[in-house]
């Protein structure tokens, strides 16, 4: 079964982990979401979303592309940013393709590719994203240059957020995955449970409605996730660094954790196709951020040596 197309002749099963990565906010998250095509992976228009490595499985009959989204590389300033690119570092070293996305759009995301060295010898694609952001004469500029850099084996275009150049994509990191029979069943999608998925969710609903500091400075942690319940009762404590903070989350009389409660309860409905009863509270947990053994509570990696 899972060699179906040595089955047939065809040639041998490739599978393998491409990961994705990038500075903040080029869009792996949202190519992560349209190569397998899913939702899985938050997206929000501020820099930093993503916090820990995701993986999403994307499986045909002769392929397996696990593909894991990382955190934008960045100058570590907290003991969370350490975390992060702790957690690209490791998504590289485990990869067999490296796929590096530039926003066309960022003079800053074309200066960081034009330094970067991936691994040696891993096949390397690049994937010029954001398409619509820029002139066609920009985009072939930016091609030809780096398609004579031996760095990279490929160079590709898209548009992830209307799906364009998608397909191209995905089988040109198809082409490079190495013989290997599946690492996950074909039919999983991800690997996370779905309470990480929920408490996801809820930060993405943080990032849209909090401005300044207060969405970077929230972490959400699922307390009970109970399906036998009809509705599925979820407790989720949203928490912030500083009691003005929470003032801020809640806002006047209960607004603003009122609305980020309803829509991350719509959120969570879809993703589990049932109807939910969300109880969402908020709570301080002084400079979080900064601190290794809370980032270990929230479910956060400590890089050896920190923690
Ligand atoms: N115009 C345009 N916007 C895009 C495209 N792809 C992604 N975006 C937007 O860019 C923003 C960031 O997308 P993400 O997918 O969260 O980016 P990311 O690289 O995962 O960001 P971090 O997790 O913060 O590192 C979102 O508002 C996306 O909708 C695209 O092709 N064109
Ligand atoms: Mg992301």
């Amino acid at each position: 079964m899972t060699h179906h197309a040595d089955l047939h002749g065809t040639g041998a099963f490739r599978a393998g982990i491409c990961s994705i990565i990038g500075l903040p906010n080029v869009g792996k998250s949202t190519l992560l979401n349209a190569l397998i095509g899913e939702r899985l992976s938050i997206v929000t228009p501020k820099a930093q979303t993503t916090r820990q490595r995701l993986l999403g499985i994307y499986s045909d009959d002769a392929h397996q592309a696990v593909f894991v989204d990382t955190p934008g590389l960045l100058e570590p300033r907290y003991a969370l940013h350490e975390s992060m690119q702790a957690e690209a570092a490791r998504a590289q070293t485990d990869a067999d393709v490296l796929l590096y996305v530039v926003d066309l759009g960022w003079d800053q995301s074309l200066a960081h590719i034009r330094g970067f060295r991936p691994p040696g010898g891993l096949p390397s694609i690049v994937c010029l994203n954001k398409s619509d952001r820029v002139d066609s004469a920009v985009i072939e500029e930016v091609r030809d240059e780096l398609q004579g850099d031996s760095r990279w084996a490929r160079v590709l275009e898209t548009e992830a957020t209307a799906g364009t150049g998608i397909e191209d994509l995905r089988r040109a990191i198809l082409e490079f995955l190495p013989v290997c029979p599946p690492l996950y069943p074909v039919d999983e999608i991800a690997t996370a449970p779905v309470r990480f998925f929920a408490a996801e969710l809820i930060r993405e609903t943080c990032f849209e409605h909090l401005s300044d500091e207060v969405p970077y400075s929230t972490a959400v942690e699922i307390d009970a996730f109970r399906e036998a319940e009809d509705p599925v009762y979820i407790a989720a404590l949203v928490y912030v660094e500083r009691e003005s903070q929470k003032g801020i989350v809640i806002g006047r009389s209960g607004s603003m954790i009122r609305r980020i409660g309803r829509e991350s309860r719509l959120k969570i409905e879809k993703l589990i196709e049932r109807p939910v009863y969300l109880d969402l509270r908020v709570k301080v947990l002084g400079n979080w951020r900064r601190r290794p053994g809370r980032l270990k509570l929230l479910g956060y990696d400590v890089p050896s040596g920190t923690g």
